[in-house]
């Protein structure tokens, strides 16, 4: 970015009405869009995956990050390693498909070939004098949250993914997620920006209208839904709501699963949620018929009505739990009006297709959801890219996580610009 540009885009941030969408430059220019990718993707721990996408030593899996390529390998001694996917001859993509599974990964321009810890094993013809060990791949920071695979491109990660990891840990562990195994996964491309897409995740008030599947076994009161503007049936409802996640949550924690809201979406640099909620109906998972999809329960879980965890990070990602399955979804963007929402279900790795799940009943709530979501980004970006657009207000009773993901992006955003700006100076 050019000083000229970093002075507009601070200016624009400047401007920025609190408690009101994004003026219509954050969702569609260019210039915005290389921004959020060197200072919001460069900078910050981003999810990308799950340990179970790696399961056995030579598994890869490749993760784009628009320029920027990594290699996600499991290495013979089962961990899990994260390196960039260029070679070091004259630069050649090594693993051009989305998963590979490979002894050594060998370049297929001229055969350089590395181990799976990346060091350079083999390079013919380079003559005596040649180092292999200054060659080996580049290594890009990866951390495991209890199975959630988070990579950092920076050269300097940010250090409080430590504090997020200590957070998550005691609402994940029980979960087991590294003994789960993938049974489903989808990348869709929705024709929206990235930040459309997180708008939307972060709250229900669209749920009702839009979700009949998810509606079934979601409590929408769940999701930063304050009661305040409730009619007086509905209050009851929602008192009564209230008194049940005490109970649960209660019964939960006393089984050594934590499950209170913890939340630190717009005070940290790397920024989360989680709490685990009650489900409606029979309460076990989010199902059409809100009972186990799966028969085998994950971890150390017995109970099956374990209701459902949700784990929220900054910038691009967040997480269904349930007793019998997970849902994970991470967020790339594209381009400033295409974003990518890959989506994975996992059960008990000894779960069987057939026997223990059915894997439509399993997948059938999120699929439905995620094209009706996919649907309302594309109407949104639609919408701001006309003259007419022009901030609306949040819901302070809906939609207060939304503000929280505003003022976290353009927090964050303003730190890269100001750190940019004193370098340049
Ligand atoms: O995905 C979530 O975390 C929830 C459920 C539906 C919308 N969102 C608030
Ligand atoms: Fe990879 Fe030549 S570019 S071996
Ligand atoms: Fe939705």
């Amino acid at each position: 970015m050019t000083l000229a540009d970093s002075q507009s885009l601070k200016d624009l941030i400047a401007r920025r009405r609190a408690g009101h969408s994004l003026a219509a430059d954050f969702y569609r220019r260019q210039d915005i869009f290389e921004a959020d990718m060197e200072l919001i993707f460069g900078r910050h721990w981003i999810y990308v995956g799950v340990e179970p996408d790696v399961p056995e030593p030579g598994d890869v899996v490749v993760v784009d990050i628009g320029k920027t390529s990594v290699l996600i390998v499991r290495d013979d001694d089962m961990n899990i390693r994260a390196f960039h996917n260029v070679c070091r001859h004259r630069g050649a993509r090594l693993v051009s498909t989305p998963n590979a599974v490979v002894g050594n990964l060998v370049c297929r321009y001229h055969s350089w070939t590395y181990g799976l810890d990346g060091k350079l094993l083999f390079a013919d013809h380079m003559g005596e004098d040649f180092d292999k060990s200054c060659r080996g791949l580049k290594p890009v920071h990866l951390r495991s949250i209890a199975g959630l695979l988070f990579i950092c491109l920076a050269e300097e990660p940010p250090k409080d993914i430590e504090a997020m990891a200590e957070a998550l840990t005691p609402y994940l562990a029980v979960h087991d997620l590294p003994n789960c195994k993938i049974v489903k996964s989808t990348d869709l491309i929705e024709h929206g920006n990235w930040k459309l897409t997180m708008e939307n995740n972060r709250e229900c008030y669209h749920c009702g209208a839009n979700h009949p599947e998810l509606t079934v076994p979601l409590f929408a009161y769940g999701f930063g839904f304050s009661p305040k503007t409730l009619d007086e049936g509905e209050r009851e409802q929602a008192a009564r709501y209230q008194a049940l996640v005490c109970d649960s949550h209660a019964r939960w924690e006393g089984a050594g699963a934590a499950s209170r809201e913890v939340e630190h979406l717009a005070d940290r640099v790397t920024a989360f949620r989680a709490e685990r909620l009650p489900l409606d109906q029979h309460g076990e998972s989010q199902t059409l018929d809100s009972k186990v999809a799966s028969r085998k329960l994950l971890g150390q879980i017995n109970d099956p009505a374990m209701g459902g965890l949700s784990v929220w990070t900054q910038p691009n990602s967040w997480h269904h739990f349930m007793s019998d399955h997970v849902v994970t979804f991470s967020v790339i963007p594209v381009s400033p009006t295409e974003t990518l929402l890959r989506t994975r279900w996992l059960v008990h790795k000894d779960a069987v297709e057939g026997v223990d799940y059915d894997l439509e009943n399993l997948t059938q709530v999120w699929l439905a959801t995620n094209q009706q979501d996919a649907d309302l980004v594309e109407i949104t970006q639609a919408g701001v890219e006309s003259p007419a657009y022009e901030p609306g207000p949040y819901s302070v009773f809906t939609e207060g996580l939304v503000e929280k993901f505003c003022d976290w992006y353009l927090g964050r955003l303003s730190a890269g610009l100001a750190t940019d700006l004193a370098e340049a100076a």
